[in-house]
């Protein structure tokens, strides 16, 4: 039946690495499958530019936009309208975040090595950038401004933000998505979603007239923002000519609880995260039976009743979905950290000190009070995160995804005479005696 979660008992079993790899649950639909629609897609894209964006939004977002550049004035007039309640909390949010990001900054440094002999790191901003905003069955005026602040506070210089036409709002992104750009002084947004949009963002996109110079979007060198599974498999297909973000497709929670945790809570937060999306993945891990019965019974009600219930329906009831039970919290840390999912929620005793020992997660969210939603919204945090498994090798967004280190190398004669022959030893080594030429000159100049 739809919406049951099923369980995967794994007490009494001795997991190797990689049986716990498998008995894990894993969507269906995966990244590699989208690729294979999603490419002929950016190949039109890149060959007939604003003429294949409409088409496309015609197709997929059942709209044909007028403007796939939003004019200025419908900025604007968004920040006007907006709701006073949502304005406050977009206000909030951004400040929040802000602080976090602005934190984050890594220092430049320099070393000097020997005498005279130094190396010095230096951040440097991406000088454009790309930002996805998601728009298909729901809005994320949220994810604006986990994009924009974190490049904002990186220093990119020139910012793009595009997010898919909506059919009620005359083609043109979700007003609360204008009002948030509006808020974060964005001025260059289009109304292109899905994988067209990278598309767009990652070759460029030619106007309509076709005639030369005719630019409807220039390209960008790194490309972020969460999105459904054809975002993410449009964005590893780009990959290489820009950059990416970890890769952040539909979302996840896994919830590590013993037999303190509160069923309500744990229900609440796995459905919350359900409504995102059919494919969204809710995993509880636990060594408490009676908890799992007073949890599922919470799900059912709770499910039943939420305005999403058909999508949280179908997402609890996938087999990306589950309850594991475990014999101990400590397995229920391996099995967590085999996951290694977008969203860890810990409702154990001492969570803050499990929370030190989890290697691979997202982002973390300690005890009972510190659910994914304030994440999502208002923590501070950055909730574009990355999903199936990419936790294991890599960050969510935040200042470094939009930053590149250059090192700067300076040393004077009298440096490099001290670690000349060792150079030379080198070339030789490695049948490079031109290189060690570059050197000779150099000692044969200064004696
Ligand atoms: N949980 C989503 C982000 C989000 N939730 C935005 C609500 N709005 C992925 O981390
Ligand atoms: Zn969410």
């Amino acid at each position: 039946m739809v919406g049951v979660i099923r369980r995967i008992d794994l007490r009494g079993q001795a997991l190797s690495n990689r049986a716990l790899v498998d008995a894990l649950p894993r969507p269906e639909l995966s990244v590699d499958n989208a690729a294979e629609i999603v490419a002929p897609i950016l190949a039109d894209v890149r060959v007939r530019g604003a003429a294949a964006l409409r088409d496309l939004s015609e197709r997929f977002d059942g709209t044909r936009p007028e403007y796939l550049r939003v004019p200025q004035s419908a900025i604007d007039s968004a920040l006007r309208d907006v709701d006073p309640e949502l304005r406050q909390a977009l206000a909030e949010s951004i400040t929040r975040v802000r602080a976090v990001h602005e934190a984050q900054r890594p220092a430049d440094f320099s070393v000097s090595v020997a005498p005279g002999a130094e190396v010095r790191q230096r951040w440097i901003p991406v000088q454009r950038v790309g930002l996805y905003v998601p728009g298909g069955l729901a809005v994320y005026p949220s994810s604006v401004i986990m994009n924009v602040v974190a490049a904002q506070s990186a220093g990119v210089p020139s910012l793009a933000v595009t997010s898919p036409p909506q059919a009620g709002s005359g083609g043109l992104p979700h007003p609360s998505i204008l009002a948030a750009c509006a808020m974060l002084g964005v001025d260059e947004v289009y109304a292109v979603g899905g994988a067209q949009a990278i598309g767009m963002l990652a070759f460029g996109a030619a106007g309509e007239t076709a005639t030369d110079g005719d630019v409807l979007c220039e390209p960008v060198n790194v490309i972020t923002g969460p999105g459904n599974v054809y975002v993410a498999a449009a964005k590893r297909l780009v990959r290489g000519s820009v950059g990416i973000d970890s890769e952040a497709g539909p979302t996840e929670i896994a919830i590590l609880a013993d037999s303190s945790a509160d069923p309500e809570f744990l229900a609440a937060d796995l459905i919350s995260q359900a409504e995102h999306d059919p494919n969204a993945a809710a995993v509880l891990v636990t060594d408490d039976e009676a908890l799992v019965e007073q949890v599922e019974e919470r799900v059912a009600a709770r499910a039943a009743d939420t305005p999403n219930a058909e999508r949280v329906g179908t997402a609890l009831g996938g087999q990306q979905s589950a309850i594991v039970l475990v014999d101990s919290i400590e397995d229920g840390l391996r099995v967590v950290d085999a996951y290694g999912a977008e969203h860890l929620e810990l409702h154990t005793e001492n969570a803050a000190e499990l929370a030190t020992r989890v290697n691979s997660a997202g982002a973390i969210f300690v005890g009972p009070y510190s659910p994914v939603s304030l994440g999502d919204y208002m923590a501070g945090s950055n909730h574009v995160l990355p999903t199936g498994g990419v936790a294991h090798y890599s960050s969510g967004l935040g200042v470094h995804s939009y930053l590149k280190a250059v090192q700067v190398i300076e040393y004077s004669d009298r440096a490099l005479s001290e670690v000349g022959e060792k150079i030379i030893a080198f070339a030789r080594a490695e049948h490079l005696p031109a290189h060690g030429e570059a050197i000779e000159v150099r000692l044969d100049a200064t004696v």
